[in-house]
């Protein structure tokens, strides 16, 4: 079945990913603000995700979907879709292709520690990339299996983090990183947390992390990740989620892990406004 619902979910993905380049294309970059004025969402988002829904609907009526632009329906099935119609909205409103079509999906309650994975797409339609994978097999770029790094040593290794629209809360995660930095090869921020974690799968990263991302962001990706071979996690054994995502392979997991415990772990002061 999962292999199934991974085909499926490729088309609708390809599908929407590519009418999402074509409005982006013709000019179409009307916004709406979210929780504040740097939190955007454009109207292409919101009829992507649209058209997500109507053609899940359309070929599995009984499955729920949660997607981030609203959409909250209740099905029979026990599956759910989890929808991020374009990741990396701020990139996709500034014509960086760096951004993405991410459908996760999952069996029980639609969040991590309690779902069941069984299969995520990323597309990204600017690269013409499909990053897959389901539960039971490899992950894959184009069709071509793809594997995490496993070997890097913290001061080698190339590491992306995402920060909060909130300024409050990016300033809190932009003092963290000054001490991340000096322990790493370098840093990305690419702005789009799907693809970072497709990049750790397929290696043109070795680490992600990033608190604050929401169920529709990693859906995909950490499977994805996670059967290229990444450890996955929260901190100090949390599993990941709102309060951390981190991901890398081999070692490098733990080392960063502790680099960044000083600053999120359990004994630090929480996320601002919590
Ligand atoms: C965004 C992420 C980005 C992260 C932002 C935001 P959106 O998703 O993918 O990397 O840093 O906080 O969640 O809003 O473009 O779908």
């Amino acid at each position: 079945m999962n292999s199934e619902l991974l085909e499926l979910a490729e088309s609708i993905a390809v599908q929407a990913g590519e009418f999402a380049l074509a409005q982006r294309r013709a000019g179409h970059t009307a916004t709406h603000t979210k929780t504040n004025e740097l939190d955007v969402v454009t109207q292409v988002d919101r009829d992507t995700e649209a058209m997500v829904l109507s053609m899940i609907q359309q070929a599995r009526p009984h499955d729920s979907i949660m997607g981030e632009e609203g959409s909250n329906v209740q099905g029979t099935s026990g599956i759910t879709w989890v929808v991020d119609p374009i990741d990396g909205t701020v990139n996709f409103l500034y014509d960086n292709g760096q951004w993405a079509v991410s459908l996760g999906i999952v069996e029980g309650d639609p969040h991590p520690g309690t779902w069941n994975q069984l299969a995520g797409v990323v597309f990204n339609p600017t690269a013409k990339e499909v990053f897959r994978a389901t539960a039971d097999g490899p992950a894959e770029l184009n069709g071509r299996e793809i594997r995490a790094n496993l070997d890097t040593p913290l001061s080698h290794a190339l590491v992306a983090t995402g920060f909060a629209y909130e300024r409050k809360k990016s300033e809190w995660q932009a003092r963290a990183l000054a001490s991340v930095i000096p322990e790493i090869r370098d840093l990305r921020r690419m702005g789009a947390a799907s693809l970072d974690l497709c990049s750790v799968a397929s290696g043109r990263l070795d680490a992600y992390y990033e608190i604050g991302i929401k169920p529709w962001d990693y859906a995909a990706g950490s499977l994805i990740a996670a059967r290229a071979g990444a450890t996955l996690g929260g901190l100090a054994g949390a599993p990941y989620g709102e309060d951390m995502m981190l991901a890398a392979g081999g070692e490098l997991f733990h080392q960063l892990e502790h680099v960044l415990m000083d600053y999120f772990g359990p004994d630090q002061p929480t996320w601002p406004h919590q």
